[in-house]
C-alpha cells in the first residue's frame, strides 16, 4: 500500500492504564508498541490521542459508569507508555475531559454531537485517509474509525497494531459496525 501526504496514522490511547499493570489493562496491550513504531516511520503524519479524565469522571464506577478509575489527568496511568517513541507526532488530542460526558471516539463525545475538533483538523490539514492503531480495538479505536467514516474520511484499522478489551461480544459488534460503515481492516505488513 502506498502511503502519501494525505494519510495520517492515528495512534489511540497507548497509555499506561491500558497496558499490563494499568488500571484498565488490555490483555497484551503493550504488544502494539513495536508494531506501531514500525508503522509510524512509514507515515508523514502521526497524531496521538490521550484518554484524559478528571477525578470522579462519569465513565468510572465511582462516578456511576462501568469502568475502573483510569487515565486520570496528570497521573502516571494517563501518561503514554514509556516505550512509545513518537516524537514526530504532530498533534496530541485529549478526550474525555468533561466530567459528565465520556468520549470513546477521537472525533465526537459520546453524545454524538460534541466534536473534539479532530475532523476539522484533519480536513484542514488535507488528510483523506485515516489509519488507526492502539487501544482498545473494540472501544476507542473502533468508535474513532466509525466516526472517521461519518466525517467523510477513509478509515483503515491496522488490525495487528491494536488489542481488544473484548467484553460481551464487543469485538464482534464492532466488526459488524466496521462492515456497516465501510471501515477497512488491514495487517501492518501490508502498509
Ligand atoms: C477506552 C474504555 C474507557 C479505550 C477508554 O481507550 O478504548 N475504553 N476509556
Ligand atoms: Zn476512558
Amino acid at each position: 500500500m502506498e502511503i502519501t501526504g494525505q494519510d495520517v496514522l492515528l495512534v489511540v490511547d497507548v497509555q499506561n492504564d491500558f497496558c499490563p499493570g494499568g488500571a484498565l489493562a488490555v490483555t497484551d496491550g503493550d504488544a502494539v508498541i513495536p508494531v506501531i513504531q514500525r508503522l509510524a516511520v512509514q507515515f508523514d503524519h502521526v497524531v496521538l490521542t490521550q484518554d484524559w479524565h478528571p477525578p470522579g469522571h462519569c465513565s468510572f464506577r465511582s462516578g456511576g459508569g462501568v469502568w475502573p478509575d483510569h487515565c486520570v489527568q496528570g497521573t502516571r496511568g494517563a501518561d503514554f507508555h514509556a516505550a512509545l517513541e513518537l516524537t514526530r507526532a504532530e498533534l496530541i488530542l485529549r478526550k474525555g475531559f468533561r466530567k459528565n460526558l465520556d468520549s470513546y471516539s477521537a472525533f465526537f463525545e459520546n453524545d454524538h454531537t460534541t466534536p473534539t475538533g479532530l475532523a476539522s483538523y484533519c480536513r484542514e490539514r488535507g488528510f483523506r485517509r485515516i489509519f488507526l492503531a492502539g487501544l482498545a480495538y473494540d472501544f476507542c479505536v473502533g468508535f474513532s474509525a466509525v466516526d472517521a467514516r461519518r466525517a467523510g474520511f477513509n478509515a483503515i484499522v491496522v488490525h495487528d497494531a491494536c488489542r481488544a478489551i473484548d467484553v460481551n461480544g464487543s469485538v464482534r459488534e464492532m466488526e459488524a459496525e466496521f462492515a456497516r460503515h465501510g471501515v477497512m481492516l488491514m495487517e501492518s505488513g501490508a502498509a
